[in-house]
């Protein structure tokens, strides 16, 4: 049921150092073409970083580990896909259904591919009216029970940050930031909220990545990578827009797996693509950030 791509598993064999991709931010997370210009691009990005790129999918029931391109440029376009999360891959393999894979089901299929590294853009959360809603992404439960490490700038801007953290807690999930003391803030890189752990080198998180794996802690590390700088929006103005995001998802009655999606499409147009300017920068940077800790994980082994 898992196809791990002859160059993929290659390289996890011979130890070369290999950064696993999500697809939902291609089929629900950007518009054509930009969701299908940025997963190639980011790709590309861990290739001249010098690491081999697996991006993860759904095509017919069977979970591909390293889509082609040809693969990666169908679920850029086709309609009806699915949002694939860690509770759906069974029902996807059993009626042979085709989507991206969200965090947590990218998590799952790149610990059982043996892939150590996995960069996204930002990982799911707490939602803001989680104490109505109980929207909790499934993603806070995979990184509490998967043991890779996550590369992200934090958890969208939509979300409830400081409830996200907590719950990252709550989970054991151990949270580092990369060259920042604060929890990113995916369109923003300063949050406010502190983090507790911080590296300044890929090869210092690859030590305590080393010695997570060494006491057996079946945890994700989740490391925080700021927005590049210059791509990173002004906090005041992204709030203004989550507010009236949020404010028309709850008018139009938007639920479950579709608010994130909605927010974001919402938060592009009224930002007249800003937003997704930066979304594409930061998924770039954390691909880079991601093939260094890959690299730095393997040196240590050969
Ligand atoms: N980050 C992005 N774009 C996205 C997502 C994250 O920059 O589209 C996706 C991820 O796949 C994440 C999912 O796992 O949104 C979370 O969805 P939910 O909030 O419904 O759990
Ligand atoms: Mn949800």
């Amino acid at each position: 049921m898992l196809q791990i791509a002859p160059h993929v598993k290659e390289a996890i064999e011979t130890l070369k150092p290999v950064v696993a991709l999500e697809s939902t931010i291609i089929t629900h997370g950007m518009p054509y073409p930009a969701n299908l210009h940025t997963a190639l691009e980011v790709e590309q990005v861990i290739k001249e970083a010098g690491a081999v790129p697996a991006t993860i999918g759904v095509i017919n029931g069977i979970i591909k580990v390293g889509l082609s391109e040809e693969e990666i440029t169908y679920l850029s376009q086709a309609k009806d896909l699915h949002k694939i999360s860690l509770k759906d891959l069974s029902v996807a393999a059993a009626k042979k259904l085709s989507g991206g894979t969200t965090v947590s089901a990218t998590m799952f299929a790149s610990y059982k591919a043996g892939i150590q590294v996995f960069a996204t853009g930002g990982i799911g959360g707490v939602h803001r009216d989680a104490r109505e809603s109980f929207d909790v992404s499934t993603d806070l439960e995979a990184l509490g029970s998967i043991p890779i490490t996550v590369v992200c700038a934090g958890a969208k801007a939509i979300l409830d940050l400081p409830a996200t953290l907590e719950y990252l807690e709550t989970k054991g999930v151990l949270v580092v930031g990369y060259k920042t003391d604060e929890f990113p803030a995916f369109y923003y890189g300063r949050s406010g909220l502190k983090l507790e752990h911080s590296v300044t080198t890929p090869g210092e998180l690859a030590q305590v990545i080393r010695e997570r794996d060494a006491l057996e802690i079946n945890k994700a590390i989740l490391v925080g990578n700021p927005p590049p700088e210059n791509m990173a929006l002004e906090k005041e103005k992204v709030e203004k827009l989550i507010e009236a995001a949020l404010h028309e998802a709850k008018a139009q009655n938007i639920k479950g797996k579709d608010v994130t999606p909605f927010l974001l499409d919402y938060l592009a147009k009224n930002s007249q693509g800003e937003t997704l300017e930066t979304n594409i920068a930061l998924v770039k940077n954390n691909a880079y950030v991601g093939s260094l800790i890959a690299k730095a994980l393997m040196a240590a082994k050969i």
